[in-house]
């Protein structure tokens, strides 16, 4: 078995201790940062999600992989790189919606964006919208980026962009969604100017959203 499919199976199995282990074995063997979170955490994540799906795993077991995956971001996190042209490309603001607890997603584009040259302020998952809303307005960012990993916490989304519109803060500040189930037909149909599949991709995307604001 490969390290990058033993580390799956770790995750899989909400292992933490052999996670980090084998992790730091992969670094140590010179394969790359993102190599690891793309082919071996998140596969492993996404098996768990299956295996829940069929009902042969359950919450604490989602739990246990989801904490091995983000013991694992923080020894990851200072070798993945996006590329950072070292200016700051302005402030982000990012937060999953109100209702919705998944967060490891978002922060891997808080890192890929943090190491772009953006200023990324964090506010973690299930985040009320009227606390975006005050927090929009005290930051006064170029970027609002949302989460939502729930079919049912999407639908919070258009509701933000309404209440942003009501407040006078639209026109300031560009919006990028992401998520599962969310889509680009999505995006378009709430009136978010960004989308992007994963963290990788919020980076282009997000770096395109601010020059069209300067
Ligand atoms: Co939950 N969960 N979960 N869960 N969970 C999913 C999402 C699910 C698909 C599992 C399944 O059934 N197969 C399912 C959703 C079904 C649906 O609505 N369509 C589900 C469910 C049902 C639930 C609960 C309702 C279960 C219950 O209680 N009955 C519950 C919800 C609680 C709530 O939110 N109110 C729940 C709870 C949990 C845990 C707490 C146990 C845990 C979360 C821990 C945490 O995040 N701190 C958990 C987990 C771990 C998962 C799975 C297994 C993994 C999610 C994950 O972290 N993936 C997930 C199944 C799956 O994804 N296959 C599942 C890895 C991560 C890197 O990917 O988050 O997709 P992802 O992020 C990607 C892209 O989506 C994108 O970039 C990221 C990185 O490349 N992206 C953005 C994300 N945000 C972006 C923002 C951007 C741009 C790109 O711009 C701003």
């Amino acid at each position: 078995m490969s390290i990058l499919a033993e580390i799956q199976k770790a995750v899989f199995d909400g292992d933490e201790s052999k996670t980090i282990d084998l992790v730091n074995k992969a670094l140590a063997e010179g394969i790359a940062a993102q190599e690891i979170v793309d082919n071996g955490l998140v596969k492993g994540l996404h098996d768990c999600g299956a295996g829940y799906e069929a009902g042969q795993k359950f919450i604490p077991e989602m739990l246990m992989a989801a904490e091995a995956m983000k013991s694992s971001m923080k020894i990851l996190k200072p070798h993945l790189s996006a590329g950072s042209e070292g200016g700051n490309l302005g402030k982000v603001v990012l937060a999953t919606v109100e209702g919705d607890v998944h967060d490891i997603g978002l922060e891997l584009v808080a890192t890929m964006l943090g190491s772009a040259g953006f200023d990324v302020v964090f506010m973690g998952p299930d985040v009320p919208t009227e606390k975006i809303i005050a927090t929009v307005k005290e930051e006064k960012p170029k970027l609002l980026g949302l989460s939502a990993l729930l079919t049912n916490t999407m639908d919070v989304m258009p509701f933000i962009l309404k209440k942003l519109e009501k407040e006078g803060l639209r026109n300031s500040l560009k919006v990028i969604i992401g998520g599962a189930p969310v889509s680009q037909d999505f995006a378009d149909r709430i009136g978010a100017e960004g989308y992007a599949y994963d963290a990788a991709a919020a980076v282009p995307v997000s770096k395109k959203l601010v020059s069209q604001l300067a």
